[in-house]
């Protein structure tokens, strides 16, 4: 029975210290200014809306997705990279004249926005992940030359006759 006390007692500067310790990390959380690495995925100022992921009526060919970015910041933003979740690869094109090419870079002016389209600037996602289905969303992770990223939801949608412009597209040429 002697070391009863003695045990209630750590007891009792555990419990103290752990409710000091859990005040102190509560204090801090609500202190802390953001910081800008805050929100990683939510570039400030950008804005993806109107996000749609075409699926190929073959399977094993690409997808293609469109939507519309905007950006509202002050600084000219440079898009770097473009990833969808259930896609293996994803390339930022372009189709001029019927022909398509690969798209290093994208700038989009502060108060202008930029929209991927069928005909015009287009994300291709290949090696396609078998859940992919229409009437269901993936994720769309845009990543900027700072190292910025912006998420956003695509819906995904069957591929119908608003994507016939883009029938035989060959993808084999375009090797830079
Ligand atoms: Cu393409």
């Amino acid at each position: 029975m002697r070391t009863t006390p003695l045990a209630a007692a750590v007891l009792a500067i555990a419990a103290v210290s752990m409710g000091a310790c859990q005040q102190q990390a509560a204090e801090d959380k609500g202190a802390s200014p953001p910081a800008a690495s805050a929100a990683p995925e939510a570039k400030p100022g950008m804005t993806l809306s109107e996000g749609r992921l075409v699926l190929p009526a073959v399977k094993g060919n690409p997808a293609a997705a469109y939507f519309t970015l905007a950006n509202g910041g002050k600084g000219t933003v440079s898009i770097a990279a473009v990833a969808i979740a259930g896609a293996a690869k994803a390339e930022v094109h372009q189709t001029v004249g019927g022909t398509m090419s690969k798209v290093d870079s994208v700038d989009i002016d502060p108060g202008t926005n930029i929209r991927f389209e069928p005909g015009g600037l287009h994300v291709m996602a290949f090696d396609l992940d078998a859940g992919l289905a229409p009437g269901g969303t993936a994720e769309v992770t845009v990543t900027f030359a700072d190292g910025d990223k912006l998420s956003a939801p695509l819906k995904l949608e069957a591929r119908g006759a608003a994507m016939d412009d883009m029938k035989g597209m060959d993808h084999s040429g375009m090797n830079h």
